[in-house]
Formats: C-alpha cells, structure tokens, sequence
C-alpha cells in the first residue's frame, strides 16, 4: 500500500525538521523534576519519551490522535452493516495522523490480506510446546517464529543507511499485523478444538476474518472483535507493553523481537493478564456464593475477602487514569446495546457499584475505578469464548496495531538508544548525608 507509506514518509520528514527545531530552540526547557520517591515507585508520573500515536489523560482517558473513542465510532470507517470502527482505519489513523477514507481502509485490509502468509515452520514451532502451555506462551513463541523473515534485521546486517531503517521496520511491523490473526487462531484451535484450524476467508476484514478463524462467525462476536481490537490498541508511550516493545526497539532489535518482548509484559497479571484474572475472579466468587447471581451485599463481602487475602481486585485501579476507563465504557454501551440481560454482564455492572467506594474506602488505592480489562470477559463469554486463559491473546493482536505504529515512527524520527539513569540506594543515602551526589 504505496499511498500511506508515502504519506507517512511526507508527515515524517516534516515533523522530524521540526522537532530539530524544537530541541535547538527548547531542548534545555524543564518537564518536571524527579523526586526520589519516584525512582522507588515504579517512576509514575515522570514524562520521559515520545510516543506520537495516542495520548493519556488522567481524567478523560485516552485519545488516538487526538479523538476519543466515541468519535473513532463515529468516523472510522464501518463494515457493511456493521456499527464499530474498523481496525484497519484506526491503524492508518495511528500511523498517518489523518483519518482514513473507506477506500484507504480497503485498501490497506486488502493489503494485509496479500501479506498474510506464514513462513512453513511457524506453526510447526508452536507445535513443539506442550498443548496446555499458557497461550501467551504460545503467541510469543509464534512471533519469534516469524522473526526469521524480519527484513529490517536482513537489510540491517547488509548495512543500510540508517534513513532508511523505518521503511524496513515499517514493511516489517505491516506483515507482522497482516500475519497476527492466523497465529493467535491457531493458538485458540489448537488449545482447545483438538487443533481443527479454520482456513481464512479472504472476504473478511481484519477483525471478522480473525474472528472467523477463531471459530465465531455470527455478526454479534465479528462486530465485538472490530470494537475491541480498536480500543485495545494503544494506551499512549508508558504501559509496560508499549514501554517495552519501545525500549527494545531503541535497541535496533527488530518489530519482531521488540513486539514479542512487548507481549511478554502484557502476559504480566497487573497489565493484560488482568482480564483473564477478572473472568476467574467472578467464577470463582460465583462458586464461592453459589451463585451466578450474586447480590450487591455477596459481592461486597467478596471484595473484602480478596482483599484481606492480601490479593489485588483485578480490573480496577491504574497507574494513570483517575476516572472510569472509558475503554470499560465503550465495552459497558456496547453490552446494553447487544446483552442488555446477561447475567454475567449484569454482574459486572453490579461489581461497578460495588467495588469503588470499598477501594477508597482503603485510603491508599489512588484510582478505585474500573480498567479496560473489566469488563471485556463478560462480553467474550456473551458470545460462547469462554477459556478465559486465552483472552490476553486478543489483548496482544489489538495491542500490535499502537506499538508498531508507534515503532515505525521512532525510527523514522531516528530515536536513540533508551538507556535512563538507575541509582543504588547505597548512592542514594549517601547523597541524603551530603557524601556524593546523585549521578546524572
Ligand atoms: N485492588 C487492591 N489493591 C489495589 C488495587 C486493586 N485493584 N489497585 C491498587 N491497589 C493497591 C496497590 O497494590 C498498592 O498497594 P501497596 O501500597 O500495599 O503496595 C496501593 O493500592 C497503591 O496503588 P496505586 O498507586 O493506586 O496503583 P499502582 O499505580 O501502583 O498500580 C495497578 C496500578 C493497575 C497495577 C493496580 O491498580 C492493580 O494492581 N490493579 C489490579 C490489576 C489490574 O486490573 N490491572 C490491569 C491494568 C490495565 N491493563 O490492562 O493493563
Ligand atoms: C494499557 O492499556 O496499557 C493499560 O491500561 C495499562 C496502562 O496504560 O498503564
């Protein structure tokens, strides 16, 4: 798809020019400063990278260049009948900073249709993991697979121009998201229908045709698949996935390597795990009160269980976002609209009553409200997906779209080497006594 490599190319060299200006004029201006807590606590709240796809505010929540998520509805292009954004319109909106048309986006699903083909020993790799082996596991092992036709790492070791790095990452970064989809299929099929793959079906768009090989071919779970794969897709610079696949990146590590490492720290249960944790976490209090409908008074005293149990409530608090994810309310409209009377949906709803002001009421948790990820489970399993194991799988096809996009841009900007300053707490006390300072 020559059209939006070439408009990425024009905005690139544009904004590259000026963000050598910027540095000239400005570089020396002050962020913020750190304070020694932060170096302890995991560095929230210090701004230290660019990330041009998507931006976070605490209060609102994201925006993908610059819209939020009921706009994206409203403006990206639909499916044919369909009410939700198409992904491929998104990844275009990532990547160019311009909304796409509906030819753009047929023309960029018809190009990721041409590259999904999968080298011969992809999947035979995955074969060589134990059936039951977590399906991130699985996932992972399938992207390292497909490392082996990186053409950023071959051109790399040809020695290329470094100008000319970002048009390899990004051929690299568009077959990857062309090639995801059959991959994470294959991981759900051969982990829980016996290994029957479903071929493709070149008809589709991205997400219906996953959501076909997936198994699901009703409307319902292929219009889900469009919503979620949008909203999952990027959650600006600092989230451990994207914050990782960057990290890697810097290395020059190619789109393969640096995504897989990315996908490695969405496996983790505080970040994309959590929605598999929120999925067991209400069966398990289901079993546990012997219901599947639990009242709002079993939920509470459930809640304080966990928490006496020295467990987190998976699905809520953030590290960023002070207010209910919008993510979680874009999953919460979607559900009125399709399942308004689901017993499980209506039990997430409840548990959004339920499980804030228990939260506050501990005094230390700063964000007591719902993430993206409690409420997704609910809708999956609406439509029969119920191995709750494999949902950070789907998490991680979405997630592909922000970071690769994101990764095409720093090498296009020429981004250096990530490689932040770390102190010892042996150098921290002697700086407290006025005994050494604290090397920048
Ligand atoms: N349940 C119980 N305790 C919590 C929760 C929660 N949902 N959220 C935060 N806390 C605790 C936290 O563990 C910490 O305790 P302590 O001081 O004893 O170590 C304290 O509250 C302060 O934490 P915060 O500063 O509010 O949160 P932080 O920025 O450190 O962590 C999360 C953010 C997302 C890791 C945390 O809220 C959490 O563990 N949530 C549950 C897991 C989850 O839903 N993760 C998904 C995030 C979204 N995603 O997809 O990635
Ligand atoms: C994400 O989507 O990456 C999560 O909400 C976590 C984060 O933003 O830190």
């Amino acid at each position: 798809m020559e059209k939006l490599k070439n408009l990425f190319k024009a905005k690139a060299d544009a904004l590259g020019a000026e963000i050598k200006d910027i540095i000239k004029e400005h570089g020396t201006k002050k962020m913020g400063e750190v304070q020694l807590a932060q170096a302890y606590q995991g560095m929230r709240g210090i701004t230290g990278m660019v990330y041009e796809t998507s931006l976070l505010d605490a209060n609102e929540g994201i925006r993908f260049r610059g819209f939020t998520i009921p706009e994206l509805q409203a403006k990206l292009p639909h499916a044919k009948g369909g009410q939700e954004p198409l992904p491929e319109g998104l990844f275009y909106l990532l990547l160019s900073g311009e909304l796409p048309s509906e030819s753009d986006v047929a023309e960029l699903s018809a190009d990721w249709k041409k590259r999904a083909v999968l080298p011969a020993h992809v999947l035979k790799t995955i074969d060589a993991l134990p059936k039951d082996a977590h399906p991130m596991t699985q996932f992972v092992t399938g992207v390292m697979a497909m490392q082996t036709d990186s053409i950023f790492a071959k051109k790399y070791a040809e020695g290329v121009n470094k100008k000319d790095y970002w048009s390899f990452v990004y051929e690299d970064s568009m077959n990857l998201i062309a090639r995801l989809p059959e991959v994470a299929a294959y991981v759900y099929r051969r982990r829980y229908h016996g290994g029957k793959t479903i071929a493709p079906q070149k008809d589709l768009d991205w997400a219906a045709n996953f959501a076909h090989m997936l198994g699901f071919d009703g409307d319902g779970f292929k219009e889900l698949m469009r919503l979620y794969l949008t909203i999952h897709a990027d959650h600006e610079g600092g989230n451990v996935s994207a914050h990782t696949t960057h990290l890697v990146g810097s290395a020059l590590s190619d789109p393969y390597l640096s995504f897989a490492a990315g996908m490695n720290g969405l496996a983790g249960p505080l970040h994309g795990l959590a929605n598999q944790e929120v999925v067991k976490w209400i069966l398990e209090m289901q079993k546990s009160i012997g219901t599947d409908q639990p009242s709002k008074e079993q939920i509470e005293a459930y809640v304080k269980k966990t928490l006496s149990d020295g467990k987190v409530v998976p699905g809520y608090g953030h590290a960023v976002l002070r207010k209910t994810d919008p993510r979680f309310s874009a999953q919460a409209e979607f559900a009125k609209k399709h399942m308004p009377n689901d017993p499980l949906v209506n039990t997430v709803w409840k548990i959004f009553e339920t499980v804030p002001p228990i939260l506050q009421s501990l005094g230390k948790i700063k964000n007591p409200w719902p993430n993206v990820d409690a409420h997704s489970g609910a809708l999956l399993l609406h439509y029969g997906m119920k191995e709750y194991e494999y949902y950070t799988v789907l998490f991680g096809v979405s997630r592909a779209l922000g970071v690769l996009a994101a990764q095409v841009w720093s090498r296009a900007l020429g981004f250096p080497l990530e490689r932040p300053k770390s102190v010892t707490t042996e150098n921290v006390k002697a700086w407290l006594k006025g005994q050494d300072e604290v090397w920048e």
